[in-house]
């Protein structure tokens, strides 16, 4: 018998016989149900905790990060019996952590579950940083019961919903069995539509064990933003050769590099990155000039948007394309990046056009889409090879080639840049690199040169400790063949490094590379010049081998006197999980966007804040303060 013909008429049979109502009474486990089973749907007598199971599935989730508890051991049994891939943390901090790096690694929803109550704030941190990073990550958030099963003072009663909304892009909360499979099927749908985020599906615990009937097909794409009459204005703009463009690209872009490239090179444009963009489009390209473009960035970005020296006659950037990219105070070192004559602000998320950065035409689109459309305009867009602007772009790399090379070597430890430089050499192109809150973050953004997108991971806007030491994890778990490596903090590890047992557990090979100064030295850069004194910023000394040892994950120290680069190579290639102690030595390193950061705060000071920082300043000078 010819199955599939046999079912197929069955369905037309059943559709022409006004089959939907039909369809809704013999889901119930009969033949017609066996039949019915299209791929991609949920259908059968389930209880709410399979149809959850079912859903995941269906959405080819690849692992759910989470703990269980209570309320939720009958989902974690069916993610067993049913299939579900899943990996317990140590934390729910850290489990939100892991969904949010295994997204940023895919571009795919990364998946969270735990308990009401303490699973929940805990892992508040970790969605918050989800939802300003704009990463997809869907919770399942398990509630105290509701409806008839209500009772007053149950145990993790906070009011979840309330606590979740504020670090979601959605919550869903479902009331009623029969909603479970559309709210945690709508809620991938939202997690990547427009900006992406987090979107927490609440079920209440009673409903895991409720029983129903679904029948329920995969909910429809939600589509892609596209603003007609302001690309047209774009196009006016960009078209004008009296208009030079720089492009600045943010994490919108990051799926979209050919595209990226190939419109850079229409327009001739150098292309800049946000911090979260960097990857987007491969450093190694002509036109590719690093993070950012103002003081705060790459010296590469900043000199070749301003007008070259040896051509005093042409303009510099006087027309900024934005795309895919929010202009927030990390990346633009207190939103210090400069603003051209005139700006094109294009991003999925209408509220995030000319908010910072005002625009002369905002386009509320998917960046795909706009640049599939630009590449479409070619015929008006061409403009001639700038074989001026490649070559300064060249030197300028080639300049920053040879600072990296010229490092002294640490007196009494590794110089952080030192150690970036060895981890841009060894690091293989697809390796995947995650830099914590560190100060030595923004060394990172500045030099760490990037050839692959979804391969440079930071925490930039909610900046939050210890984000590397889980997130990792989770980028690992999405690409167990690459090496993962980490820049990570003392302090931050401090907030985390109980995952580093996980890591053991679970096999998974991350490397962390943790700079050990036994400060808070982020801390201390803005302090020590605005207080003459530090204060609440020293650690405590740290046995790291002892660590590695209990963790029982293997252990590899640095310090200024080895071979930097043979030191790093050993670690990055060693088969399975490494804790390395960097010894580090910040000593005088300036950074860039310390520095522009200070500046710009210090210029907003009234004459009175002003007079009173500088009188402190003096007083703290003539009698010396001891720091920490
Ligand atoms: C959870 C959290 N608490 C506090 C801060 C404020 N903060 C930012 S950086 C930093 C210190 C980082 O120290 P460490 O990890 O040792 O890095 P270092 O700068 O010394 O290399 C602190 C306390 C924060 N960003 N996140
Ligand atoms: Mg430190």
């Amino acid at each position: 018998m010819d199955w599939s013909l046999t079912r197929r008429g069955l369905l037309q049979g059943l559709a022409a016989a006004g089959g939907a109502a039909l369809a809704a009474r013999t889901a119930d486990g009969g033949p017609l149900d066996r039949l019915r089973r299209e791929p991609g749907w949920v259908t059968g007598k389930l209880t709410g905790a399979q149809a959850i199971a079912e859903s995941l599935k269906a959405e080819g989730v690849g692992c759910v990060f989470g703990i269980p508890g209570a309320q939720e051991n009958e989902l974690w049994d069916e993610f067993k019996a049913r299939g579900v891939p899943y990996l317990l943390a140590a934390h729910e901090f850290a489990a939100a952590c892991m969904a949010d790096g295994y997204a940023r690694a895919t571009g795919r929803p990364g998946v969270l579950c735990v308990v009401p109550g303490p699973g929940v704030t805990n892992a508040l941190t970790g969605l918050g940083e989800a939802l300003l990073d704009s990463t997809p990550v869907v919770a399942l958030v398990g509630d105290v019961a509701n409806g008839e099963k209500y009772r007053p003072f149950q145990v993790h009663s906070l009011d979840t919903v309330g606590l979740l909304k504020p670090v979601c892009k959605c919550v869903l909360p479902v009331s009623d069995v029969r909603q479970i499979p559309d709210a945690v099927r709508q809620a991938f749908r939202l997690a990547v539509a427009g900006e992406p985020g987090p979107v927490a599906v609440v079920v209440p615990f009673n409903l895991l064990i409720e029983q129903a009937h679904f029948h329920c097909p995969p909910p429809a794409d939600l589509g892609l933003p596209f603003d007609d009459a302001a690309f047209d204005r774009a196009v006016a703009l960009l078209s004008d050769r009296r208009n030079r463009v720089g492009i600045y690209a943010g994490l919108g872009c990051m799926d979209f590099g050919d595209q990226l490239a190939a419109v850079a090179e229409l327009l001739q444009a150098p292309v800049a990155t946000s911090v979260s963009g960097k990857g987007c489009v491969s450093d190694a390209h002509p036109l590719a000039v690093g993070w950012g473009y103002g003081p705060h960035a790459s010296v590469v970005a900043e000199r070749a948007f301003k007008p070259d020296p040896l051509h005093p006659l042409r303009t510099g950037v006087n027309c900024l394309l934005a795309i895919g990219v929010k202009f927030s105070e990390v990346s633009t070192g207190f939103y210090g990046d400069p603003r051209p004559r005139t700006v094109i602000h294009v991003d999925a998320n209408p509220n995030n056009l000319g908010r910072v950065m005002p625009a002369d035409v905002c386009v509320a689109a998917d960046a795909g889409l706009f640049l599939g459309r630009l590449l479409a305009c070619g015929d008006v867009l061409r403009r001639p090879a700038d074989v001026a602007l490649q070559a300064r772009i060249r030197q300028l790399k080639l300049d920053q080639d040879r600072h990296l090379c010229g490092i002294p070597p640490g007196r009494c430890g590794v110089d952080p840049l030192a150690l970036i430089a060895a981890l841009r050499r060894q690091l293989p192109e697809g390796a995947l690199f995650l830099t914590d809150v560190t100060v030595s973050e923004h060394l990172a953004a500045e030099y760490f040169r990037v050839g692959r997108p979804r391969t440079y991971f930071n925490p930039v806007d909610n900046q939050a400790m210890g984000w590397t030491v889980p997130a990792a994890l989770g980028a690992q778990r999405a690409c167990p063949d690459r090496i993962v490596a980490t820049l990570t903090g003392d302090g931050c590890f401090l907030m985390a490094m109980q995952e580093v047992s996980t890591a053991a557990r679970e096999g998974l090979p991350v490397k962390w590379f943790v700079l050990d100064d036994r400060a808070y030295h982020y801390m201390q850069m803005l302090q020590l010049p605005a207080y003459r004194r530090t204060t609440a910023t020293l650690l405590a000394h740290l046995d790291y081998r002892g660590l590695a040892q209990g963790f029982g994950v293997a252990y590899q120290e640095i310090g200024p006197g080895d071979h930097l680069d043979g030191s790093v190579a050993n670690a990055v290639h060693f088969p399975g999980p490494v804790l390395v102690r960097v010894l580090t030595d910040y000593g005088d390193r300036k950074i860039r966007w310390v520095e522009a950061v200070r500046h710009r705060f210090t210029d907003e000071l009234t004459a009175a804040q002003k007079a009173r920082f500088l009188a402190r300043i003096g007083a703290r000078s003539l009698s010396p303060q001891p720091n920490d």
